[in-house]
C-alpha cells in the first residue's frame, strides 16, 4: 500500500489525477492538501472523498506545522505537487501571490519531505533517503519561454520564461533540481504542454469560449489570434505522471506533449464549429443556451453561433509566441504516448461542458464576475 500526497487536487488537473490513479491503482492511498482558492473546488472531488482510500484536507502548502503534521500522520511514500497559481494573466495582476505559492510553497514541502525521509547520512554527508520515496513537481513548457515557427522544446532546451507564472514555475523547479544537486532528494520533474479536458476553471482560453457562446457572449482572441499552443487531452497527462512515478528515474524531467500544436484562432473556431455540430445533432443540448431565438420551424436557433463572435482585443502583455514540446524522452523511455485525439478530445470536452451546467455555474458564482469585468471589460 502506497500512500500520496497530492496537492492542488481540487483543480483542474490535480482532480482529473486522483480520479484517474484512483481508478488504476487498488493498492494506494491518497490525502490531498489543497487551499480552496478561486480554483479549487470541492464539489469536483467529492466523490472520490470515501474517507476510506482518499482524504482532503483543506490547508496552504506553506504552511509549515501543517505540512509536518502531515508527514508525521500519514508516512507518504510519494509527493505530487499540482497545487500553484496557475493563470498567467492573473500573475501578470499580482505577482507576488504566484511567487509565494509556487515558490516558497514548493520549497515548504521539499522540506518537510526532507525532515520525514532522511534516515541518516552517508560517508560523504549527503542524508540517505528512505527507499521507494519521490517528490514529483508538475511543471509546465511554460518554462522554456517562446519559440519561432520552427523547433520543439526539448528538456534540455534553456530555460528562459517570460510571465511572472512561468518565472515562478521554473523558480520552483530550479528549487527541486537544488534539492536533487545538494541533498540527493529522490525527485522527478514533468513539464506538459496546455491541458484541455473536464474541470478546466473557464478563465482559460477553452472553457471560457465553451462558457461565452452558451451565454451568447463576444468570444476574445488576444492580439492577432495566431500565437500557438500544444493541447494534451488532460488524461493522457495523467497517464504520464502515473508513468513517471512509478518507471520513471530519480533526477529526471520528462516532458509530456502530443504534437498537437494549434493557433489559438484555431482553437476558438474549432470550438464554435463543434458546438454547432453537438446542438445540431442533439438539439436537446439548445435548451442550455441563454439567447433564445426561435427558428421558423419552432426550433431553438443556432445560426447566430458563427464565427462572427469573435472579437480581437488587447493582447496578453509578454504573450509567448509558440509552445510546443518534444516528447521523445518520455516515449521512448517510459512508453508514454498520448491516447485522445484533439478532434475526439475536444468532442468530449464540449459535451461535458454541456452535460455539467451546474458545476460551472457553481465555480463561477463567486469572484469570477468580478475577474471578468475587470479582464475583459475594457480589453
Ligand atoms: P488550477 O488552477 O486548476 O488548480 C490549482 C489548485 O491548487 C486549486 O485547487 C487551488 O485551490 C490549489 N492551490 C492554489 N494555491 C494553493 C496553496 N497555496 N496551497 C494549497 N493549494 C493551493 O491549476 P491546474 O491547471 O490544474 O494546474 C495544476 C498544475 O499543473 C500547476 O502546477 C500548473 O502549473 C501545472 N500545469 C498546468 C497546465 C495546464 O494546462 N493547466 C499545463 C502544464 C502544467
Ligand atoms: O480569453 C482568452 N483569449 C485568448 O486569446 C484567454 C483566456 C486566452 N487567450 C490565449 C492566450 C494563450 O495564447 O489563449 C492561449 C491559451 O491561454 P490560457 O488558456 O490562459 O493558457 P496559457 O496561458 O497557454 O497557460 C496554460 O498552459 C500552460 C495554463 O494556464 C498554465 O497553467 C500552463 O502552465
Amino acid at each position: 500500500m502506497k500512500t500520496y500526497l497530492v496537492t492542488g487536487a481540487a483543480g483542474f488537473i490535480g482532480a482529473n489525477y486522483i480520479k484517474y490513479i484512483l481508478a488504476k491503482h487498488d493498492d494506494i492511498k491518497v490525502v490531498i492538501l489543497d487551499a480552496l482558492t478561486y480554483a479549487g473546488n470541492l464539489e469536483t472531488i467529492s466523490s472520490d472523498i470515501d474517507n476510506e482510500r482518499c482524504f482532503f484536507i483543506k490547508g496552504n502548502i506553506c504552511d509549515h506545522d501543517l505540512a509536518d503534521r502531515l508527514f508525521a500522520d500519514y508516512k507518504f511514500d510519494y509527493i505530487v505537487n499540482f497545487a500553484a497559481e496557475s493563470h498567467v494573466d492573473r500573475s501578470i495582476e499580482n505577482p507576488q501571490l504566484f511567487l509565494q505559492t509556487n515558490i516558497l510553497g514548493t520549497q515548504n514541502l521539499l522540506d518537510a519531505a526532507r525532515r520525514a525521509w532522511v534516515t541518516g547520512k552517508d560517508e560523504n554527508g549527503y542524508p540517505t533517503w528512505r527507499k521507494g520515496v519521490r517528490f514529483h513537481q508538475v511543471s509546465t513548457d511554460e518554462v522554456y519561454g517562446s519559440l519561432g515557427p520552427e523547433g520543439y522544446f526539448t528538456e534540455e532546451t534553456p530555460l528562459c520564461p517570460h510571465s511572472p507564472y512561468s518565472a515562478s514555475k521554473t523558480s520552483a523547479d530550479l528549487i527541486v533540481m537544488a534539492y536533487r544537486d545538494t541533498y540527493k532528494m529522490p525527485v522527478t520533474i514533468s513539464r506538459c504542454s496546455n491541458n484541455y479536458g473536464p474541470y478546466h476553471f473557464p478563465e482559460k482560453l477553452i472553457p471560457l469560449i465553451i462558457k461565452n457562446i452558451l451565454e451568447g457572449k463576444k468570444l476574445p482572441v488576444y492580439g492577432n489570434g495566431t500565437n500557438v499552443r500544444d493541447w494534451l487531452y488532460v488524461e493522457d497527462h495523467c497517464k504520464a505522471i502515473d508513468m513517471i512515478i512509478n518507471k520513471g528515474k530519480d533526477g529526471e524531467i520528462y516532458n509530456v506533449g502530443g504534437h498537437n500544436e494549434k493557433q489559438n484562432i484555431e482553437i476558438v473556431k474549432l470550438t464554435i464549429a463543434t458546438i454547432r455540430q453537438i446542438m445540431t445533432e442533439q438539439p436537446e443540448y439548445r435548451n442550455i443556451l441563454k439567447k433564445k431565438e426561435m427558428t421558423s420551424d419552432g426550433q431553438i436557433s443556432i445560426d447566430w453561433i458563427n464565427d462572427s463572435l469573435i472579437t480581437y482585443v488587447k493582447d496578453r502583455l509578454g504573450h509567448d509566441q509558440r509552445y510546443a514540446i518534444d516528447p521523445t524522452k518520455i516515449t521512448r523511455e517510459l512508453g508514454w504516448t498520448p491516447e485522445t485525439k484533439f478532434e475526439d478530445g475536444i468532442v468530449k470536452t464540449i459535451k461535458w461542458y454541456l452535460d455539467h451546467q451546474a458545476w460551472v455555474k457553481n465555480v463561477t458564482s463567486g469572484e469570477y464576475q468580478n475577474y471578468y469585468e475587470h479582464m475583459y471589460k475594457n480589453r
